[in-house]
């Protein structure tokens, strides 16, 4: 046996950087290569392999632990070597942020200090207007790497440092910025094509048309890739992650392993990037490195399904073992009562036809109303409230409030009566555990409110709405509604709800069930008011009642609760003072 302590490599900097992964334990074999450790500063991450074969003797860091170069990592039997004791230092392989600055030659921490020197290549005038061809970046010392996705479709529009593409060689993988905003004109590759330094990626239509020979933005799309400052670099990671999926599924590629992370969903049926994908725009992104990136492809597992255990809500490898197991342990609802697979149909047998393609936005939203309906077993209250009293105070509130430039919505008064609600009923405000055995209890009340765009459904959330004033609510929930036609919402506007309310009372209709907005646990749909004749125990009298319409999860919420908590909500809007009690 020969025990070598495996050390923390030269990664430039003599600043310490954090252990965000371990990515073995003791008693693993490992081979030469292998990933052990994942470290990240603020802007780049490592992945550290380990230099031999063996045996992991005992681990010296642990996740949150900061190392600098030369701290051990971890103590090894090296595999079939004899005698003594032995320092060695890994070295490091980079993730798919460092890549970028390896292109520029560096591939490690340092690249953080001295982006100075590469704002020359950003900084490089673009065509003014014209139609150009973007090339793939320097490469560096990659021959040959592979498209794994393509974040853009013909006729997309892009900005400036938007993912256009995903390409991976055998370490890492790298997301290729756009150099400029335009119009995609054509694609040149696909996903599966073996490109290099230099290759033809697409025809980039920029602002102001016409023609352009567009070597000057070819060059600088090349040093872009290689010198992207980190910063902007993960915003492109981002935006990358964001934008895959649609794109990965509207080119028919692999499962998409970038995909977004929907668990913070704030919008109804709709993940919070969805919106982002279809206005190309950068969105809430999945942490992972390579590594697990590769598993998850090569176990078929979506990303996006995987809950995080890592700092900064980082996917580890354990984390897709864990939703494996949890898989083969309780097949998907899909496996044993999904939907049967559907024969196509050629309508236009019956008649004419026109094929509409979906939209990004509708596209994805489908696949979460699919993935919502089939593993939250629903059950939908109907109650009414009475809003006479409202409706007249909020009308006498509006004239005044006129000058100020808010308009006091229903709605407004919707979501304070159900921020006052989840605080009284805390298991609506909670998430279930994927594993089904805990409740997640939140305590933050952050509602999201479906808007309808022409684009689409998008959820914005109105956050801490127990602790906003109903003028603050307004005035927000204008503001967000306004920015969502705009197609202007910053994924930020749209994460974290911790429950949706969606109103179609300023359209019609008297009732309809919502579905839950996972990982949501219940749904406010509200409908349009009506004057009904209520009996007073003398008489009926004219009173304007709002139908409410409560969706809930019934493994986390029972019928009672439900029942309880619309008729709370029934009585709060009936009258808002109790919401002062
Ligand atoms: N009953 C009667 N009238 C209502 C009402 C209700 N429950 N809710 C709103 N109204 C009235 C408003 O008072 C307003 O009338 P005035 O202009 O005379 O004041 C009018 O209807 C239009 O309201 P609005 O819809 O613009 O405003 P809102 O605050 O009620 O709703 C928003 C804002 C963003 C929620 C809404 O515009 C929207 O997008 N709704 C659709 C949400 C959706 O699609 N949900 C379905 C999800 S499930 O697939």
């Amino acid at each position: 046996m020969s025990k070598e302590t495996i050390r923390v490599p030269d990664i430039g900097s003599s600043d310490p950087v954090d252990v965000i992964e371990v990515s073995v334990k003791k008693g693993d074999s490992v081979e030469a290569e292998d990933t052990i450790v994942v470290l990240e500063s603020d802007k780049a991450s490592l992945e550290v392999p380990c230099p031999k074969a063996g045996t992991v003797l005992e681990l010296k860091v642990k996740a949150g632990d900061q190392v600098k170069e030369g701290d051990p990592l971890l103590e090894l039997d090296v595999a079939g070597e004899d005698g003594g004791e032995a320092d060695i230092a890994a070295e490091a392989a980079p993730t798919e942020e460092s890549v970028a600055d390896e292109q520029a030659g560096r591939s490690d921490f340092s690249r953080e200090n001295d982006s100075a020197d590469n704002d020359s290549a950003d900084a490089a005038p673009a065509p003014k207007g014209g139609t150009r061809t973007v090339p793939a970046p320097d490469l560096g010392d990659i021959d040959e790497a592979e498209i794994i996705e393509i974040n853009v479709a013909e006729g997309d529009s892009v900005e400036a440092e938007q993912t256009i593409l995903v390409i991976e060689s055998d370490k890492a993988s790298l997301e290729v910025p756009c150099p400029e905003a335009g119009t995609v004109k054509k694609l040149l590759v696909k996903v599966g094509d073996k490109i290099g330094t230099g290759t033809d990626l697409l025809e980039l239509e920029t602002a102001g048309g016409g023609q352009s020979d567009g070597s000057a933005g070819e060059e600088k799309s090349s040093d872009k890739g290689a010198s992207e400052k980190p910063a902007a670099k993960k915003e492109a990671s981002e935006k990358a992650a964001s934008k895959q999926d649609g794109a990965a599924k509207s080119s028919g590629s692999r499962k998409s392993d970038l995909d977004e992370k929907p668990s913070e969903a704030g919008r109804q049926n709709v993940p919070p990037e969805t919106p982002e994908r279809s206005q190309g725009k950068p969105s809430a992104s999945v942490h992972a490195g390579p590594a697990v990136r590769k598993l998850a492809r090569e176990t078929g597992i979506d990303l996006a399904d995987v809950a995080p255990s890592g700092p900064k809500e980082r996917i580890l490898k354990e984390d897709v073992h864990a939703l494996i197991k949890q898989r083969l342990e309780n097949p998907p609802v899909a496996a044993g009562g999904g939907a049967p697979d559907l024969p196509e149909i050629d309508f236009s047998e019956f008649g004419p036809v026109e094929r509409q393609e979906l939209n990004k936005l509708r596209k994805v939203a489908a696949r979460n109303l699919h993935r919502s309906w089939v593993t939250i077993p629903h059950v939908t209250q109907f109650d009414e409230a009475d809003i006479t009293e409202l409706e007249a105070f909020r009308k006498s509130q509006n004239k005044a409030l006129e000058k100020e430039g808010v308009k006091l919505t229903m709605l407004a008064f919707l979501v304070k009566a159900c921020a006052n609600a989840l605080r009284e009923f805390p298991r609506f405000n909670s998430s279930l555990e994927v594993s089904g055995e805990a409740l997640i209890m939140k305590d933050y009340v952050h509602i999201g409110i479906a808007v309808d765009t022409p684009n689409g459904l998008v959820v914005p959330v109105i956050r801490d709405a127990d602790k906003k004033g109903l003028k603050e609510i307004a005035l927000e929930m204008g503001e967000l509604a306004g920015k969502a036609r705009d197609r202007k919402l910053s994924p930020a506007d749209m994460k974290g709800a911790t429950f949706s309310i969606s109103s179609l009372g300023g359209i019609g209709g008297t009732a309809f069930t919502p579905i839950v907005n996972w990982p949501e646990v219940a749904i406010l749909g509200v409908s349009r008011s009506d004057t009904k004749p209520v009996w007073d125990g003398k008489a009926f009298q004219p009173r304007l009642t709002l139908p409410l319409s409560l969706s809930y999860d019934h493994r986390v919420i029972d019928g009672a609760d439900a029942a309880r908590f619309t008729s709370y909500l029934s009585q709060l809007l009936s009258d808002m003072r109790r919401a002062l009690l």
